[in-house]
């Protein structure tokens, strides 16, 4: 494999690997061959990735017409500075918390088993959208078949406690074991040295709802000593609006991404719609974002924002920071 693949090559890669249905594996291949840095060390890889997609392409057609391999999977596109999944036990107020933080509607019921389906929001924080999916609960005897595998290709999970019920602590027991099984485990940072292709580790923090439920305060501190920690939790309550002030900017955060903004030579910077990246990309991984052909031909950027001059000149593996300004010169 070439020496100098960027991170988000390698983590199409990863979860290429990690991919269990063939529905999975195209998505994931087509994702790899866009990120691939294109130069001549990654010719024989790139040929490679496209013969792998037709044969899993084939493969899918063959199980179409055979009216076999079923596909199982719910798969959303990622809109926005990144996928946010909310999980938990029924009644925990999963519906509830996407109706108060975004423009979708789904059904809420004052008992268990409402939402049947992925329903996805897109939450405004600043500048940037962040999208929320409400799911159908998740019990230690039912869990929708293809939630594992939405939660692995998110970028967060939001698992949400339910403050006014005593079965809390147990329903959060069970899901966390649940999702590990899956081979889904629910965790506070992603490991960086896994090991493991098999495992799809999501980052979590548990939303913890229902503060204004009558003894909360001695069931939060019940959770937080469970939890101690291994994960982080954000008390609120998402009927009275206690708690949800600050809560895209901390999910913003919790994403890890940077927002970058982009200008034209000689014309003012677009500062309506940034891109969002992972923290750390370079401005190669940017003029992918922007269009494969630029990154193809890109020869420098200038950048305005942070470690740099005004207008510097840098070249394609340059790291971003948040909010930096770049002109990309193809
Ligand atoms: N007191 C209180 N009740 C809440 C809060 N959030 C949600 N609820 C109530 O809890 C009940 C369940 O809410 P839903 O949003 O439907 O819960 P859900 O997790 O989507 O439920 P399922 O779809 O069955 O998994 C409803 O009666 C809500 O009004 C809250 O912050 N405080
Ligand atoms: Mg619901």
């Amino acid at each position: 494999m070439p020496a100098n693949l960027t991170p988000i090559y390698l983590k199409a890669d990863a979860a290429f690997r990690a991919a269990e249905t063939t529905e999975e594996k195209i998505e994931c291949l087509k994702h790899m061959i866009t990120v691939l840095p294109k130069h001549k060390g990654t010719d024989h890889l790139h040929g490679d990735l496209k013969r792998r997609l037709a044969k899993l392409t084939q493969q899918q057609e063959q199980q179409r017409k055979s009216g076999g391999g079923r596909s199982q999977l719910v798969d959303i596109e990622k809109q926005g500075a990144g996928q946010v999944v909310l999980l938990g036990a029924p009644n925990s107020g999963k519906s509830t918390l996407l109706n108060a933080l975004t423009n979708a509607h789904s059904e809420v019921g004052d008992y268990p088993f409402t939402t049947h389906a992925a329903v996805p929001g897109m939450m405004p924080h600043e500048d940037v959208q962040i999208q929320l999916i409400d799911t159908p609960p998740v019990t230690a005897d039912y869990c929708e078949t293809w939630l594992p595998g939405l939660v692995r290709k998110s970028n967060l999970c939001l698992l949400v406690a339910d403050l006014a019920s005593d079965d809390l602590l147990e329903d959060i027991d069970t899901i966390l074991s649940l999702f590990t099984q899956r081979k889904v485990p629910l965790v506070r940072e992603v490991p960086a040295d896994n090991d493991d292709p098999t495992l799809g580790h999501a980052r979590t923090v548990v939303v913890a709802n229902k503060r204004d439920a009558d003894d909360a305060n001695t069931r939060l501190e019940m959770l937080e000593e469970l939890l101690g920690q291994r994960l982080d939790t954000l008390p609120l309550s998402a009927k009275t609006g206690q708690g949800m002030a600050d809560f895209p900017a901390r999910i913003y955060e919790s994403l890890d991404v940077i927002r970058l903004y982009t200008k034209e030579p000689g014309e003012k910077a677009d500062l309506v719609q940034p891109y969002a990246l992972p923290r750390g990309s370079t401005v190669e991984d940017l003029a992918l974002e922007v269009h494969r052909e630029i990154a193809e031909s890109l020869k420098h950027a200038r950048v305005w924002g942070t470690g740099v001059f005004d207008g510097q000149t840098v070249g394609r593996e340059h790291v971003l920071h948040e909010k930096d300004i770049v002109e990309l010169h193809a």
